[in-house]
């Protein structure tokens, strides 16, 4: 505990206004022992902080009750509340080792973003660089960082879903939350449905405030044993204040609702009260070609001599994906109008065959049409530094086009949603190219449940 009295400091602060950043209190009072007396410091704190933003990014004051609100703030079908006894491994943060940000100007990387959606239901995708993103605006946010050291500030009523959280790197900032209040928890649901998949994933690590049980953010595809105090910063007057004037330091300034796409430069990005796509442009990014093959599919492998090679590129949202698989045991399942697994057909996962084809049948197309076909597209790593995951969920399907029985071409071009760009540039995408049929009548009639898995992970994804 500092040697100051907190209680008059916000008072100085509340009659000065804009203070000095010297003479700002970079403490988040937790020294009440009274709860209702701490509320109601945080509450004094949140509303300095928010006084001290530029007018663009203050929030109106109705907006910011002090109460919880469960009134819904979002269109999104995601549960945005979990009861701690829903998670696992919950831990608090041991306050004396959460520090004080002193500088977010300092954290921004030389070609680095600062970003804030505001409201609504929005789709962030950072730069290579080190950028700060404000998820305060108590709507629900779907968050990619990008590489670089990324600071990511949590608000109250705030959901961000981050899909490339690195624990190596990246942090938060905690605005108007008293750090007492968060709990770091794994989720425990087992329930899957590609980008859909719940925010309290037994994939996912929970950022949770205690008060409210409100997911201030879910960390995909991230074990929350990575996560402690390190993590984790308060806010503060004086932080705030060092994103005064950042124009002078070159960010090109641009707010707006809707559409807004950065620079490859230093932006200042801010969305609306609506739903907002602000986006890293597509100059801020390249693709390397994704391998499939030599043993290495997840969640089944293959004793294939298969392999593949696809690339992506996305442009104004459009994913174009073209390769060549060669040497497969099978040709690609559904290429010779089949309705049945061959019996000399690998099913790994020990499925019943005729269940197996009729739960794809189920699916003739995908949300944009394409076809039936046994080469998709689904959600979820592998291969990179975070390990291994899959997920069945089809999010599209690839033409696949056999030369001879054990080669072809593989082609596909999708319009994505700012959420699947989000998920494919976080390296969170990969293709499963499904086989069936012995075409060369060698007995080996390939692997319905998946012959070669191609992983467009954070190793493909290169950010500029
Ligand atoms: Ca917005
Ligand atoms: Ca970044
Ligand atoms: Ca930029």
């Amino acid at each position: 505990m500092e040697g100051f009295d907190n209680k008059n400091l916000l008072q100085q602060q509340a009659a000065t206004g804009i203070a000095d950043p010297s003479l700002s209190p970079s403490n988040t009072g937790t020294s009440a022992s009274q709860s209702k007396g701490s509320s109601l410091q945080d509450a004094a704190l949140e509303r300095s902080l928010n006084a001290v933003l530029a007018p663009d990014e203050q929030q109106s004051v109705g907006s910011v009750p002090d109460d919880h609100n469960h009134a819904p703030v979002t269109n999104v079908n995601f549960q945005l509340h979990v009861a701690l006894d829903q998670v696992a491994n919950a831990k608090e943060l041991d306050q004396s080792k959460v520090v004080k940000e002193t500088s977010f100007r300092d954290n921004l990387g030389a070609k680095g973003d600062f970003i804030n959606p505001k409201g609504g239901t929005n789709v962030v995708i950072g730069s290579g660089d080190s950028d700060i993103i404000r998820g305060t605006g108590r709507g629900f946010n779907t968050i990619t960082t990008g590489t670089g050291k990324d600071t990511i500030i949590l608000g109250k009523e705030t959901t961000n879903r981050i899909f490339d959280f690195d624990p190596a790197n990246d942090r938060f900032v905690l605005q108007g939350i008293n750090p007492k209040n968060i709990i770091i928890a794994q989720g425990k649901n087992p329930g899957k449905g590609g980008l859909n998949q719940p925010l309290d994933s037994v994939n996912n690590t929970l950022i949770i405030d205690k008060k409210t049980e409100h997911i201030l953010a879910s960390l995909t595809f991230v074990n929350s044993s990575s996560i402690n105090e390190s993590h984790f910063a308060t806010d503060t007057r004086e932080a705030e204040l060092s994103l005064k004037n950042i124009k002078e330091l070159g960010f090109k300034n641009q707010k707006g609702n809707g559409n807004i796409e950065g620079t490859t430069g230093r932006d200042r990005l801010i969305g609306g009260d609506g739903n907002d796509f602000i986006y890293v442009g597509d100059d801020g990014f390249s693709f390397n070609t994704a391998k499939g093959g030599g043993g290495t599919e997840f969640p089944f492998k293959t004793d294939s001599p298969g392999t593949s090679e696809l690339t992506p590129t996305l442009k104004d949202g459009v994913l174009s994906v073209s390769g060549s698989y060669k040497d497969f045991d099978g040709f690609p399942l559904f290429s010779q109008g089949e309705r049945e697994i061959d019996p000399n057909a690998k099913i790994l996962s020990g499925a019943n065959p005729q269940a197996l084809i009729d739960g794809f049948l189920k699916v003739p197309k995908d949300v944009e049409g394409n076809l039936l076909s046994g080469t998709h597209l689904h959600f979820s790593p592998s291969e990179d530094s975070r390990g291994s995951f899959a997920d069945a969920t089809v999010v599209r399907f690839f033409e696949n086009t056999p030369i001879d029985a054990k080669s072809g071409t593989i082609k596909g071009e999708f319009e994505l949603t700012p959420e699947e760009q989000a998920a494919l540039l976080a390296g969170n995408m990969y293709i499963n190219i499904h086989s069936n049929i012995d075409g060369d009548k060698n007995g080996k009639a390939g692997f319905p449940t998946g012959e070669n898995r191609l992983n467009f992970n954070q190793n493909v994804v290169q950010f500029a």
